[in-house]
Parts: C-alpha cells; sequence; structure tokens
C-alpha cells in the first residue's frame, strides 16, 4: 500500500495504544504524520477542555483546522507536564533515537517533547533504520544568522563533510527561517552509532575515528557557539517519560 497508508495506519495505533480522552494536555509535533495522529484524536476526543500545545506554526495550523484548542508552551506553568506528547521524525534507530527538523521545527518539538511524560513517535517504516543518517543523510540544526560562517567550520570540525543553510523549496531564494527566525544548517555525517556499537567495539563513536556516538555528536554541535538546538533526539533523558516509543508500522502495509 502506499506511503500515507502507513502513516495513517502508525498514527491510529500510536492513538489508540497511548491517547487518553481525559488528558489535559497533549502535545503535538509537525509534519504530515501528525495530522492523521490529530485525525485519529478528532475521533477520539470527548474532553473539551483538554488542551493541545503546537511546535510551530504549521502545528498550530493544524490543531486550528480539526477543531480542536491549542494552548502555546510558555503559557504553560513550570511545574505543569504535558500527559503525552505525539510527533514525527525523519529517521529512528534501534534505540529508539530520532532525527528531527526535516520541518525546520525541531527546537519546539524539542521543547514540547521534553516537557511531556510520554513522547510517542510516529513514524512510517522508511523512517526506521539500524542506524541514524542511514536514509536521512543529515542533521537538520537550528542557527543564530550571524553565527552561521563560524557554525559550518566548527561543523567541518566536527567531521561533517558539507554542511549547507537551507533554502526553503518554495518561491522563497533565501535562507529558511525558523519561527525563531533563526536559520536551519544540514550537516551531512556518517551514519551514527548507537550506544551499544560502541560497547561492542564497532568505534570511539567521540570523533577521534571518524565515528561518533548519538549523544556525544548532539553534544558537541550544542557546544558550538551560536547553535540553538540540533535535531537529535535521544532517549529523552531526565524527563519522566515512560518510554521513547516508537509506534507504527515498521513493515511494509
Ligand atoms: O521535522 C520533524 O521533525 C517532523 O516531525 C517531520 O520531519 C516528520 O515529517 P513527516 O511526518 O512529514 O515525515
Amino acid at each position: 500500500a502506499t506511503i500515507e497508508s502507513a502513516k495513517r495506519a502508525a498514527a491510529q495505533q500510536a492513538v489508540a495504544e497511548n491517547f487518553d480522552p481525559a488528558a489535559s494536555h497533549v502535545g503535538i509535533g509537525s509534519g504530515t504524520t501528525i495530522v492523521y495522529v490529530v485525525e485519529a484524536i478528532k475521533e477520539r476526543s470527548t474532553n473539551p477542555l483538554i488542551r493541545f500545545v503546537p511546535t510551530g506554526y504549521q502545528s498550530r495550523k493544524v490543531i486550528e483546522q480539526a477543531g480542536l484548542t491549542p494552548i502555546s508552551f510558555d503559557s504553560l506553568s513550570e511545574d505543569v507536564m504535558l500527559d503525552i506528547a505525539f510527533d514525527g521524525a525523519d529517521e529512528v534507530d534501534e534505540e529508539l533515537n530520532c532525527i528531527k527538523g526535516g520541518g525546520a521545527c525541531l527546537f519546539q518539538e524539542k521543547l514540547v517533547a521534553e516537557k511531556a511524560k510520554k513522547f510517542i513517535c510516529v513514524a512510517d517504516y522508511r523512517k526506521n533504520q539500524s542506524r541514524l543518517l542511514t536514509n536521512w543523510p543529515t542533521i537538520p540544526i537550528e542557527v543564530a544568522p550571524i553565527a552561521v560562517p563560524t557554525v559550518l567550520r566548527s561543523l567541518r570540525e566536527l567531521g561533517s563533510q558539507n554542511p549547507k543553510l537551507r533554502t526553503t523549496l518554495l518561491e522563497k531564494s533565501g535562507p529558511l527561517k525558523t519561527d525563531q527566525g533563526f536559520f536551519i544548517v544540514d550537516a551531512p555525517f556518517t551514519p551514527l552509532l548507537t550506544s551499544s556499537d560502541v560497547a561492542a567495539g564497532k568505534g570511539k563513536g567521540d570523533g577521534s575515528d571518524g565515528t561518533w556516538e548519538v549523544n556525544r555528536l548532539s553534544q558537541a554541535i550544542n557546544q558550538v557557539t551560536g547553535v540553538l538546538e540540533v535535531g537529535i533526539f535521544s532517549g529523552l533523558d531526565g524527563v519522566e517519560a515512560e518510554s521513547v516509543r516508537k509506534e507504527g508500522t515498521l513493515q511494509e502495509m
């Protein structure tokens, strides 16, 4: 069947197994798969008080067009945790690490994912790879415009072959601006080792031998001055997430 039916099936399964109609706050991610998640929630949501937290302009539109009620992230009090957050991904590895940011919304997506008790990644079979950067070749990175040249240089020093500023595919020829008014740099790296790869001696994973482990590269890029956020979501450690669960059709429909 089609990719769209795989996305829809993944979304239906993710919502059926995880959405509680009595929830009060639900995070909604960005992209095309999330539209099916909102559709599936709409079929179920009975509680009129339920609030949906968007991860950017497109996500808010999806919530509003479904007739659901959005609430902005910064209106949530410090101690409120979202009951659950759903989002898509560009690629997911065996340890449920994700590459995100294909839709240039990674910063607010990470804020919402970390604010949720449980994060559900909804991904069709194409996204399921043994290592990140197998099928999706680049790490999306949100960068302050003024810092782009120095960040590109730092990314090369970390081993990125040809990091590039993302220009929108639409008629605009300038760099893509995010909801924060920042730019997106897409940085290619060789496929990222999982922590079990490193434990099995498949590489050092610290860049010294040309290999990077997921968390170490994420931290190294996040330390570059001018980087706002990196499109690697790993384990969401530090969050009371029951688990970063990969929902979806892991085999072709
Ligand atoms: O940008 C993101 O991280 C999104 O979640 C997105 O890349 C997933 O997009 P898709 O559901 O349209 O594949």
